[in-house]
């Protein structure tokens, strides 16, 4: 899972990533996605190896409006193969950190018409190409043009194109463009310490607007505040957070709220040599999930034997669970569940 980090200048954009993959020097890092049931299985049974989920996360130079096209181009380029976007909106008050607007909601709607922008370009450049093509166009064509039609349409009239109704088919035509704004977007709106607590910043009422209008999934951080709070030893960090009235750090809150916008669960394989949290889509089979693990896993498929997490963070013994008939077979088809803790049986 990648995931692009988009703002303007000085909205806090490295602060944060630097926060969730750390203290890196290129602009692309992995952090690790904490996660309480795989630190519990790894006590549980002490293997070899622990491995989290991981999420990679790429970090940009601004975008501003003084850019010429083709540079903020080359700059939402690096972006173009995300798989969401997490947009930092500067709402922290510090008059040693410029900043390039007014308040939070100007940002926002500078950050929201860029997207828009950018592909109705691409939108328009497509339909042109395909328009003037010499020759006949062939049926793959023909419902691509159609559906670019439809998206130039909607961009025009500032819809993302992630609202538009879409069927299969126009999904499929339209998924080598790359289109921003039909991928999924977090907004984390970065506050100060202050704004953080009382909950109020200069341009909140159009922040929400267009959250809301382009079903945008928001979280407030405190980026600053939260990166040397990171420093801190275990406890004094518990005692920070807390003071914030937060119960996790930044990265695990941003993970919960990307897992939710896309649509994301885990689940999880335990032994003496790993315990590892697998990520997938919501709505995936066995088979399909066996094939994260391994693709000779998924050819070989016979069944998978699932425990879930509440009856091992219960029972704490996977003797006492099968004993009391808490373990179940599943066949290639059925859907695996968040926090299903799965062994798969398969031949080669
Ligand atoms: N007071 C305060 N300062 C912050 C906060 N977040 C970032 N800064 C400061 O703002 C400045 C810019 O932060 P960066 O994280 O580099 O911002 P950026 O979005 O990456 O900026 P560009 O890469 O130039 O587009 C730095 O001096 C940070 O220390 C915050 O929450 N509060
Ligand atoms: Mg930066």
């Amino acid at each position: 899972m990648k995931i692009g980090i988009y703002g303007a200048p000085y909205a806090g954009k490295t602060t944060i990533f630097k926060l969730l993959v750390g203290d890196v020097n290129e602009e692309i890092g992995m952090a690790k996605v904490p996660d309480e049931r795989v630190d519990f299985l790894s006590d549980m049974y002490k293997p070899k190896k622990t491995t989290y989920a991981t999420m990679e996360f790429v970090d940009l130079p601004g975008l501003s409006p003084d850019l010429p096209r083709k540079e903020k181009n080359q700059i939402l380029s690096k972006i173009q193969n995300v798989d969401a976007l997490l947009w930092v909106v500067r709402a922290f008050e510090d008059e040693s950190v410029p900043r390039y607007f007014e308040d939070a909601g100007k940002e926002i709607e500078y950050l929201h018409d860029e997207l828009l922008i950018r592909d109705l370009e691409i939108a328009e450049t497509n339909i042109e190409k395909l328009k003037n093509a010499k020759r006949k166009l062939s049926r793959d064509e023909e419902q691509q043009l159609q559906s670019l039609e439809k998206c130039s349409k909607a961009l025009n009239d500032g819809i993302f194109v992630k609202l538009i109704e879409l069927s299969e088919d126009e999904r499929k035509a339209l998924s080598s463009f790359g289109f921003f704004t039909m991928k999924e977007s977090v907004v984390a709106i970065n506050l100060d310490e202050g704004s953080f607590k009382s909950k109020a910043y200069k341009g909140k009422e159009k922040v929400e607007e267009i959250v809301r209008n382009n079903s945008l999934a928001m979280m407030e951080m405190c980026g600053k505040l939260e990166m040397e709070i990171n420093e801190l030893e275990e406890d004094e960090r518990k005692e920070f957070l807390n003071d914030l009235g937060l119960k996790e750090s930044g990265i695990s809150r941003l993970a919960r709220v990307v897992y939710s916008t896309l649509g994301l669960i885990s689940f999880f394989t335990v032994g003496e040599d790993e315990v590892r949290a697998w990520t997938i889509k919501k709505g995936t089979n066995f088979k399909k999930a066996a094939g994260k693990i391994h693709t000779d896993i998924e050819r070989g498929f016979i069944r998978a034997e699932v425990v879930k997490y509440s009856d091992m963070k219960e029972f704490k013994s996977m003797k006492e669970i099968k004993a009391k008939g808490l373990m179940k077979l599943e066949g290639k088809d059925s859907i695996v569940e968040d926090g299903d803790i799965v062994n798969i049986r398969f031949n080669v």
